[in-house]
């Protein structure tokens, strides 16, 4: 009877619909006691089904009994680990007015999740980080988290991190997806193509080199093709891993956008990027996020 019944549980688990196992993990807070009984078996195991109590007899039935609470125990705790975790979870962004940190303010407007945002305005002459901003690492940049007692800068280890502790899966294409390779190319892209050539054009841009210099025809000419490149993948899909919108474009739209306030880039030549960066204005996300994080600042969409 016994191996009857633990053969009909066995089945009822891998009929669990997916989204129910998925559910079971999906606490923020990394440890997820919700995701099983604390003894490796997971809490599908004890699920009571029709077909399970027509089985069940006699001193089964105290069996049963025990499962239904054990059941109701893990539910119970499911629910308060979810709220527990959603309220004490902070995350500061530390914020520097004009930059990429935009990037990670509006990675969390779309993916709505709380944080602090703490504000820094550049020095007026030198448009760098003030001192308390420099205070905090020994680079000084924004962005800058705090998590969980964690400092972090970069934005794309940022982005990560929070895509992987928060995202559950939302706005990023994992292996198993056609444009998991589209999505890591356009993700790096952005920082390890498109901004440094921004950067260098805008500072040969003011060294005054004449414009036949070597040197600045060649970021020119290197910034010519990145944008060039842009321009054909926008024309083929939507956003840059392809048709659905994904961090790749929150690591690359600051480059397109408010960077431009200090290298002036005219996008006419690119009529699908500027289309895309109207797709892009339209986001409630993007627009709550430059709202809050730059709200002196109208989006550089055209
Ligand atoms: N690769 C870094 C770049 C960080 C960076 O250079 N941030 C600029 C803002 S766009 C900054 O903080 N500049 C002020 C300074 O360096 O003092 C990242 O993506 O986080």
């Amino acid at each position: 009877m016994a191996g009857r019944l633990n053969r009909r549980v066995r089945t009822l688990h891998r009929s669990l619909p997916e989204a129910e196992q998925a559910r079971s993990k999906r606490c923020a807070c990394g440890f997820s006691p919700h995701a099983g009984d604390g003894a490796g078996r997971p809490h599908a195991r004890i699920r009571r089904g029709n077909g399970t109590k027509r089985a069940l007899r006699g001193g089964v039935q105290f069996r049963l009994v025990r499962l239904n609470a054990l059941a109701f125990v893990i539910r119970v705790n499911r629910v308060i680990c979810r709220t527990s975790c959603e309220e004490n979870f902070v995350l500061t962004i530390h914020h520097l007015g004009h930059s990429q940190s935009e990037r990670i303010v509006w990675l969390c407007e779309e993916l709505e999740i709380p944080y602090k945002l703490e504000k820094y305005t550049r020095d007026p002459v030198t448009r760098l980080s003030p001192p308390e901003l420099k205070a905090l690492h020994p680079l000084g940049a924004a962005p800058l988290i705090e998590a969980d007692a964690i400092l972090l800068a970069e934005s794309a280890a940022i982005v990560e991190f929070i895509l992987a502790r928060y995202g559950h899966g939302r706005l990023q294409h994992g292996p198993d997806h056609p444009d998991f390779a589209s999505y890591l190319y356009w993700f790096h892209f952005a920082n390890g193509n498109l901004q440094p050539v921004m950067g260098r054009s805008m500072f040969i841009g003011r060294c005054g080199l004449a414009p036949d210099h070597p040197i600045q025809v060649s970021v020119q000419g290197r910034l010519d093709k990145v944008l060039a490149l842009i321009e054909a993948r926008l024309a083929q899909n939507d956003y840059l891993a392809g048709s659905a919108f994904t961090a790749a474009d929150i690591m690359s739209v600051f480059s397109l956008t408010t960077m431009r306030l200090f290298h002036p880039v005219d996008l006419k030549p690119y009529p699908n990027i500027l289309a895309y960066l109207q797709r892009i204005g339209a986001r409630a996300g993007y627009q709550r996020a430059m709202a809050k994080g730059d709200p002196d600042l109208t989006p550089m969409l055209t």
